[in-house]
């Protein structure tokens, strides 16, 4: 077959959405810093986002950092792009921020408090220069943001 005659491949429509540990409990955990939204209610705000765009989410949660990595190495043959909000281990993981930049898609690391307000131990991370965006502080609303971000940069590119 010649180059001419190669049909191109479909574009691709998914953008995974990540959680790390303790994010499972979300509404329920210290709801004074991290909201009444639980990890359901913020699943369906990432789909209804990612509906508007045409696009659909892959969703995964986990308090194990290995299944964390596994999860963004099986992005990179399906998903244009990938929001993580890691939780812990966003102030502790080279093995997630190895994982970022392996599979070479862009990335929004979100926090849904402002880490920059709270204790020193969270003002580093791992994530932040592998990742084309930042959103801290703006609470579930973040995951929204980053999937419209996300949506407008992969527009008419077929990642
Ligand atoms: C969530 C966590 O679980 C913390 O470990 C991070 C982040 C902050 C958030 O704000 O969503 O430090």
């Amino acid at each position: 077959m010649t180059e001419a005659t190669v049909p191109p491949a479909p574009a691709r429509s998914s953008i995974l959405v990540v959680n790390g540990p303790n994010l499972n409990l979300l509404g329920t955990r210290e709801p004074e810093k991290y909201g009444t939204a639980t990890l359901g209610d913020i699943e369906r705000l990432c789909a209804g986002a990612a509906d508007a765009h045409g696009l659909e989410c892959d969703f995964v949660q986990s308090n194990h950092e290995g299944a964390l990595v596994d999860a963004i190495h099986e992005a990179r043959q399906k998903s244009l792009g990938i929001v993580i909000n890691a939780g812990a281990y966003t102030h502790t993981s080279v093995a997630i921020r190895d994982a970022i930049s392996a599979v070479e898609l862009p990335a929004v690391e979100v926090h849904i408090t402002n880490v920059h307000a709270r204790e020193p131990f969270r003002h580093h991370s791992y994530l932040s220069d592998v990742c084309r965006a930042v959103i801290a502080g703006a609470g579930p609303l973040g995951y929204r943001f980053a999937i419209d971000y996300l949506a407008e940069l992969t527009r008419d590119r077929n990642v």
